[in-house]
């Protein structure tokens, strides 16, 4: 039987170039080698304020991206979150067996208190606690993942430890995060210091899968670089030109030390026009499998199967969490 893995994505915007290859390209990648549960996480998308109907749209977008990238609902368990509602449940059961002093240590809150950001919901404290259920109920060998979940993935590992030591039993396999060799963290392209994100508020520093195509060269044509001149892999001392030559070893699978052979003697300006011919390419053929996904009618039959096959692996799962904790009293 093959191993499971799990993964999640929150279109609290629209996907990037950091979701791809952090993310949602190893889903595809590994939907052959591995049961794969890919799912749309609408719950955490609300964590913070949503205008609805933008929401809808991000949503509907990502699982037509989902499918326009790659991922094969005959393969692949694809579904909304709030479809299957063991997420919840069970996220509330994670959030009562985690400590606050664990959810203080979350960089990513950290990050959002000390931007000063003044009305932070309790959702978005409590966040690690459903994503650890979205993971524990599927009992997956990986999660795939950028390398800023990594924490969160770690926390789950060690809730999971818990409650397994807790109820004597072992009601939860311990998941492992899965970064990809290259490209587990895209930096933004207006400053290579953070990462590529669709919150950082930039919004030329972040190139979307739906951007219309010049508009992507132009970012990556304006993307800033350094002085020194010269195409090197040096994340410290040439952070952006860095950042460029991952992106473009990521989607066209030449190692960092053949695009430095290749562009020894060459100018910035000629290196960035073949990053941006590569990532045009990639987000042409996204982009015309996402025009047919639309324009068909499958996202319903789609979602509606993959729910049907999560809730068969969460349903039991909750149910034995239930039972070991003492919650449940009728025999089903
Ligand atoms: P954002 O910062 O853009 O809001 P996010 O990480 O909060 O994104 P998602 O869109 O859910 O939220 O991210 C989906 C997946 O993509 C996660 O596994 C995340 O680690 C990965 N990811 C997001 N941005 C990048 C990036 N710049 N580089 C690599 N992986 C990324
Ligand atoms: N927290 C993730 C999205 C996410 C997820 C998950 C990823 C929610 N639940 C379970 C992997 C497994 C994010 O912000 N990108």
């Amino acid at each position: 039987m093959k191993d499971r893995m799990l993964s999640g994505i929150k279109p609290t915007g629209q996907l990037h170039l950091g979701s791809y290859i952090g993310a949602l390209r190893q889903f595809v990648n590994f939907q052959d080698d591995f049961e794969m549960v890919a799912f749309i996480a609408n719950l955490h998308c609300i964590t913070v304020p949503q205008d609805p109907q933008t929401l809808q749209k991000n949503l509907r977008d990502c699982v037509a991206l989902y499918l326009a990238c790659g991922l094969d609902p005959k393969k692949s368990i694809i579904f909304l979150q709030t479809d299957v509602k063991e997420h919840a449940q069970l996220g509330y059961i994670m959030c009562c067996h985690t400590y606050m002093g664990e959810l203080n240590r979350m960089t990513q809150f950290k990050d959002k208190a000390a931007k000063g950001e003044a009305s932070l919901s309790g959702g978005l404290y409590t966040y690690p606690c459903l994503m650890a259920a979205d993971i524990l109920l599927y009992d997956p060998k990986y999660v795939p993942v950028g390398d800023d979940q990594d924490q969160h993935v770690e926390l789950c590992r060690d809730v999971a430890a818990r409650m397994n030591n807790r109820y004597g039993q072992e009601l939860f396999r311990l998941p492992e995060a899965y970064n990809p060799k290259v490209g587990a963290r895209i930096m933004s392209l207006q400053d290579p210091l953070h990462k590529m994100s669709k919150s950082d508020g930039i919004n030329r520093g972040c190139i979307y899968l739906l951007d219309p195509l010049d508009e992507a060269r132009k970012k990556i044509m304006t993307a800033i670089t350094d002085s020194i001149g010269h195409v090197h892999y040096d994340p410290e001392n040439q952070p952006g030109v860095s950042n460029l030559m991952t992106i473009m070893s990521a989607l066209s699978g030449q190692s960092l030390a053949d695009i430095e052979k290749d562009y020894e003697g060459k100018g910035y300006g000629e290196f960035k026009k073949g990053v941006a011919d590569v990532v045009c390419d990639q987000l042409n053929t996204i982009q015309q499998a996402y025009q047919k996904v639309i324009s068909s009618d499958i996202l319903r039959d789609v979602l509606e199967d993959g729910a049907r096959r999560a809730s068969a692996i969460a349903g039991p799962k909750l149910d034995l969490v239930q039972r070991a904790i003492g919650m449940e009293i009728l025999d089903r």
